[in-house]
Parts: structure tokens; C-alpha cells; sequence
């Protein structure tokens, strides 16, 4: 039915959305950067239940930072540059150990950042493995390369189990809704290069300020 197809997740959802990301001078808009986050977590609920504490925490963060948008401060909030800058300026940040703020946007979007490496790692092995490969070691090289050193070994080893329990290639792909294979992998070299640029901007910036170890 029409509703059914609605809610249904599309992969071009997510690449719509990184491609809004940047404004002309190179910002991030908070709104776009939230809304691919949104599209993944849609995703990453069709996989199933096991995948729930992971959700469940990328939700809590998208949530933290949409409420500072929509907040009475949220004309700060609209690209990460002027968030940063705002938080840093008002000394709204816990830079060296937690304390008072624990929600901060830039820790939180610090959180989000840098899983987003694990995506662009993962995407792009997903674009490039052969038809035999299985999405559960892509996953686990990925992460491995560069999300695991930020968590404890207790996450690791949840993540680690929940990466098994992927679905295989083709029923990856199926789930994405884009079309056939090829175009799968087009739209997956379409959004690769996005998703790398807005985390590289995000990277420098926050390299920049020195706040890329906010606990
Ligand atoms: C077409 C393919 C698209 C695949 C989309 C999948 C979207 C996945 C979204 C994952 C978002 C993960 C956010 C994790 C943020 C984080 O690192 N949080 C930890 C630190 O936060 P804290 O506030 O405590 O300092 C937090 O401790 C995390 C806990 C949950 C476990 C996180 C495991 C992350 C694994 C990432 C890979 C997801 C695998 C999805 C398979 C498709």
C-alpha cells in the first residue's frame, strides 16, 4: 500500500540528506547532518532487535541535538561551525573530564562523528566486495579500523556479537530499496564521497578547536 511504501526505508533518504550537509563556504547544517542520522537509524531498525542498544543510543544522541536546535538557543545551532563556536565561547563544553555538561552538542556530535567514519569504512567496502562477501566482516573491519579504540571492551564485544547477526549481501542491499545491485553501488559511490567530506570538515574543525578527546 501507499503508507506501507512511505515508511519503508530508502537508502536515497540518507544520501539526500548528506548531500544538503554543506552550505556554500563549506558549514555543516545541523538540520541535514540529523536528518542522514535519522535516515540510518530507519535502517539500521529494519535489521531487527539486536541492533535496539545501538539504535537506542544514536537516537539519544539525535535526540540531545535536535533539542538544542529547536531550542531557545538553536540559532547557534544551525551549522556545527557556529555551534562550536557558541559552546566554546560560553564555556558550555566539559573539555578535559565530564562534569557539568554532559550533553553538550559537541561532545555529542562528537559521538555521531566519529561512527561516521565507520560508516564511510563500511560503505565503502560494501561498494567494493565481491559477491561472496559477507557484510559481518566488512562491518567488523570497519569498526575494527575505526570506531572500536573509542569503546570499552564491553561494547566491543556487544558490537562484535550484533555484526554476526547481519543479513547476508544481497538481502543488505534488498533492504536499502534502492534497485538492482548496480544501482546500488552507484548511489553507494554518490554518497561515499559526501559522507567523507562533511566528516572531514567536522574533523578539521574540531582538530582545529582541540576538542576532538571531549570525554
Ligand atoms: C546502508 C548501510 C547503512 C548502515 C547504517 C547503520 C547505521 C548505524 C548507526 C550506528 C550509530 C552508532 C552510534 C554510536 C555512537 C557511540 O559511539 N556511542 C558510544 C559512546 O557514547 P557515550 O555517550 O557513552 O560516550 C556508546 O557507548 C555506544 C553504545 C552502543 C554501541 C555502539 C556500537 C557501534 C557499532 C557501529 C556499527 C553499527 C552496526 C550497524 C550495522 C549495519
Amino acid at each position: 500500500s501507499v503508507t506501507s511504501d512511505d515508511q519503508k526505508f530508502c537508502f536515497k533518504e540518507v544520501l539526500d540528506a548528506f548531500r544538503l550537509c554543506l552550505s556554500e563556504n563549506k558549514e555543516v547544517y545541523m538540520e541535514h547532518y540529523v536528518a542522514g542520522w535519522r535516515g540510518l537509524v530507519k535502517f539500521l531498525n529494519t535489521l531487527g532487535s539486536v541492533f535496539g542498544f545501538i539504535s537506542k543510543d544514536a537516537v539519544g544522541k539525535v535526540q540531545i541535538l535536535v533539542s538544542l536546535l529547536k531550542g531557545e538557543d538553536g540559532s547557534h545551532y544551525s551549522t556545527i561551525q557556529s555551534m562550536v563556536k557558541y559552546e566554546l565561547e560560553n564555556q558550555l563544553v566539559d573539555l578535559t573530564k565530564a562534569g557539568a555538561h554532559p550533553t553538550s552538542g559537541c561532545r555529542t556530535l562528537l559521538r555521531l562523528h566519529r561512527a561516521l567514519r565507520w560508516l564511510e569504512l563500511f560503505l565503502d567496502s560494501l561498494r567494493t566486495c565481491s559477491e561472496d562477501s559477507k557484510t559481518s566482516v566488512l562491518c567488523a573491519d570497519a569498526y575494527n579500523k575505526s570506531l572500536s579504540k573509542f569503546h570499552p571492551w564491553v561494547v566491543r564485544k556487544a558490537a562484535g556479537m550484533a555484526f554476526c547477526l547481519l543479513p547476508g549481501r544481497q538481502a543488505f542491499f534488498d533492504v536499502m530499496n534502492v534497485g538492482t545491485t548496480e544501482q546500488v553501488v552507484a548511489m553507494l559511490g554518490e554518497a561515499i564521497p559526501l559522507i567523507s567530506e562533511v566528516y572531514q570538515i567536522t574533523e578539521d574543525l574540531y582538530a582545529q578547536h582541540n576538542i576532538l578527546d571531549i570525554p
